[in-house]
């Protein structure tokens, strides 16, 4: 091998999560999520969408391994659905639903697939949210722990590979700051209470699997997006500093070195907001080690330092970066101008273009986001999501020329390949998604699979699974371990 080519052994992925596509929302004992409440709210998803039928994926979960199969994929992640395993989200036992992911794991091996599970993809069992405040009690950590030790019985001896949390900063900010998530609050004090009481569960979930499963690997997925200052100005260059802390390594040094970063721990104390931390919570999280991290990316960020003088604009920019884009943490706008915290304000760059949806396409930033993280926490990288959502045609002959998606995921896994020529230690790359599936806030407009499915926001239609030219480009990439990215 050479520094300049994949590993041999490299997982060439694609991923999913389960409200995303598994639909049967109340199917064999499940039990409700916060995410089947959320949805039914009007005005929160797009055309009122929601993940009651999804791509039924339940039902249909053979015929997507076999595609799976056909496409050569040497990894999938998926995500398990807490309340289909306890529907009250502690105590009784939904046996139906750990068959089912069991079911999913036997046919994935069959088919020559390795699967890579993610214990939390958002969908908290409704009645923890209800008896407890969800992520805001200590209470949750006990029932995650009941919930990890059923799947790591379960699963051990099969699943190698397990990620504990998805995207912490996205589902955190979105619930409990912009109302765009479950639970639906604007409350930064709660948001920061329960950051770290999930914290905490990570580090609890990490280390029961470390005496259950010996000879797995886990860690954390985050999403992880590098921060450019918009001018060489020094104090463009410190706000971007600024950013970084409270958007990238608030969640990661936490993760990997059991501390927040003294920046921004100040930061949020002098804004009143810093996070609850008992003296036995310290030693939790410094004993905690993950194996690996988990890097969803999409795109980063550009700052420039946070000018008072015009509070109305910073108000409304900070509003156009705000919920419309999960992945830049934004100061709330009274916060950003308090003069004790000169942190930073979001700006264009004038350098990138975007997606349909307004997301920056930086596939540079891709390798700057690896050789980042690799540096500073020194553990293998797993990329576990990366792709675009676009809006696909179906053509009369019933085909999906995606060359536009393919131009995307080929550009990043040259960059990619670059981190690894670098230096950067990498297990393999889930590319975001296997099939259509339904986006949180989005509908089944916004398509980022390999495999087209026949539905829209309204009408469930035949459900047909249809490979995109996107699916047979990245059969070709596998079969031929990357060698003709340049
Ligand atoms: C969407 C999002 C998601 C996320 C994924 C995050 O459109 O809803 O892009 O699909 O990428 O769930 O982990």
């Amino acid at each position: 091998e050479t520094l300049d080519s994949f590993p041999k052994d490299f997982l060439w992925g694609a991923a999913s999560a389960a409200y995303q596509i598994e639909g049967a929302f109340d199917a064999d004992g499940k039990g409700p999520s916060i995410w089947d409440e959320f949805t039914k709210i009007p005005e929160k998803t797009f055309e009122g969408t929601n993940g009651d039928v999804a791509i039924d994926h339940y039902h249909r979960y053979k015929e997507d391994v076999k595609l799976m199969a056909g496409m050569g994929l040497k990894a999938y992640r998926f995500s398990v659905s807490w309340s289909r395993i306890l529907p009250e989200g502690e105590g009784e036992v939904n046996e139906a639903g750990l068959q089912f992911y069991e079911d999913l794991v036997d046919e994935l091996i069959k088919n020559g697939v390795e699967p890579v599970l993610t214990l939390y993809h958002w969908d908290l069992p409704l009645a923890l949210q209800e008896k407890y405040n969800g992520w805001e009690s200590r209470e949750t950590i006990r029932a995650f722990k009941q919930y990890c030790e059923l799947l790591f019985e379960r699963l051990g001896k099969k699943v190698t590979y397990w990620v504990t949390f998805n995207e912490q900063n996205v589902f955190t900010s979105m619930g409990y700051r912009w109302e765009s998530h479950p639970p639906n609050v604007s409350d930064t004090k709660r948001l920061f209470e329960a950051n770290h009481i999930i914290n905490l569960a990570n580090a609890e979930a990490i280390n029961l699997f470390k005496e259950m499963v010996p000879e797995g690997k886990i860690g954390p997925s985050f999403g992880y997006g590098p921060v450019y200052p918009l001018t060489s100005d020094p104090s463009d260059v410190l706000a971007a500093e600024n950013a970084h802390d409270f958007n990238n390594a608030w969640w990661l040094d936490i993760y990997c070195k059991g501390k927040y970063p003294v920046t921004t721990f100040n930061q949020l104390k002098r804004m009143g907001i810093a996070p609850t931390v008992l003296p036995e919570d310290e030693e939790l999280l410094k004993s905690a080690k993950p194996d690996f991290l988990g890097i969803n990316y999409y795109h980063g960020g550009t700052v420039k330092q946070n000018k008072l003088e015009n509070p109305t604009e910073n108000e409304e920019t900070n509003k156009q970066f705000s919920s419309t884009d999960p992945y830049l943490m934004q100061p709330k706008d009274e916060q950003s101008q308090s003069p004790e915290v000169p942190m930073f304000q979001s700006a264009e760059n004038p350098y990138l273009e975007k997606t349909d949806w307004g997301w920056e396409i930086d596939p540079v930033g891709f390798r700057v986001a690896l050789r980042q993280v690799f540096a500073r926490y020194d553990l293998p990288l797993f990329v576990t999501e990366n792709g675009l959502g676009a809006l696909d045609e179906l053509t009369e002959e019933e085909e999906i020329h995606d060359d536009y998606r393919i131009q995307y995921l080929e550009n990043h896994i040259s960059e990619m390949k670059k981190a690894i020529s670098d230096g950067v230690d990498m297990i393999g790359y889930c590319a975001w998604s296997f099939t259509d599936l339904l986006s949180w806030l989005n509908g089944y407009k916004k398509r980022y699979g390999f495999v087209y499915v026949n539905r829209t926001e309204t009408d469930e239609k035949d459900m047909r699974r249809i490979p995109k030219k996107s699916f047979y480009w990245y059969k070709e990439l596998i079969e031929n371990n990357g060698q003709n990215i340049n």
